[in-house]
């Protein structure tokens, strides 16, 4: 399923994220629980079974973990949890009303556990369906991109652009929903720290980073898996389950 998006998720990650130097319209948009900090967990390598504070799923056991250091990772990018996703899933959140001809990046630190494996790890944009708040499966998908080969034990940055059209059309007034998703198989596990999220409003109108629509719509294959697996029903759905200690 996933043999041809790991096959080009090479060609992605040089595309994925040009940050240029700050300038007026570029501003860090608030994400809820970046970190993964919430709900805190106090004992080591414990986790939640639901997702963490601010964060919605639709398929999979996730949650907020505290991993172990140096038996999982040698440390952890910030604080001292991550997000978890099982298997196969999605986490995602629901953020702002798209502006137009707004230019957004996506930055996430995605981590392998030393002492499990991960599969293919996918990061989204939708835009939320006003007559369904909250849901993920009536949303309108926008855009993915494959993060970049992982590292054992460590994490890695994958990024995500979108450039909102210039006449948003039927996406005005919805709101952006940002989405992790972990395509992986039996044992294996995705973690997630430091979601951040800036948006660059052109002025004059077509300075922006431009993304090409061409490469990026490649992409598109690696999340519709996902989606189709999911929505193949309930035999597919496995319960939910703690992560190994
Ligand atoms: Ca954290
Ligand atoms: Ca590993």
């Amino acid at each position: 399923m996933f043999s041809l998006a790991r096959g080009l998720a090479g060609l992605i990650v040089a595309a994925a994220f040009a940050a240029g130097p700050a300038a007026a319209g570029l501003v860090a948009l608030p994400v809820t629980n970046p970190g993964f900090e919430a709900p805190d967990i106090d004992n080591p390598n414990g986790a939640t079974v639901v997702a963490p504070t601010g964060w919605l799923s639709t398929v999979g056991a996730v949650g907020a973990f505290q991993p172990v250091t140096p038996a999982v990772y040698d440390a952890i990018p910030g604080g001292d949890q991550v997000a978890y996703i099982q298997e196969f899933g999605d986490l995602y959140q629901v953020l702002a009303p798209l502006v137009a001809g707004g230019a957004y990046a996506l930055s996430v630190k995605v981590g392998d556990r030393k002492d499990t494996a991960i599969g293919p790890v996918l990061l989204a944009f939708f835009a939320e369906d006003p007559a369904m708040p909250g849901s993920l499966a009536a949303a309108a998908f926008l855009i993915n991109a494959i993060a970049p080969p992982t590292v054992d034990g460590d994490f890695v940055t994958a990024t995500l652009d979108y450039l909102a059209p210039a006449a948003l059309g039927a996406l005005a007034g919805r709101n952006l929903i940002v989405a992790l998703g972990h395509g992986g198989q039996a044992g294996q596990q995705a973690n997630f720290d430091d979601v951040a999220l800036s948006l660059f409003t052109a002025d004059p109108p077509g300075n922006g980073r431009i993304a090409e629509p061409g490469a990026l719509a490649l992409f598109g294959l690696g999340l519709a898996g996902l989606w189709r697996i999911r929505r193949r029903g309930p035999e597919r759905r496995r319960p939910l389950h703690t992560v190994a200690g």
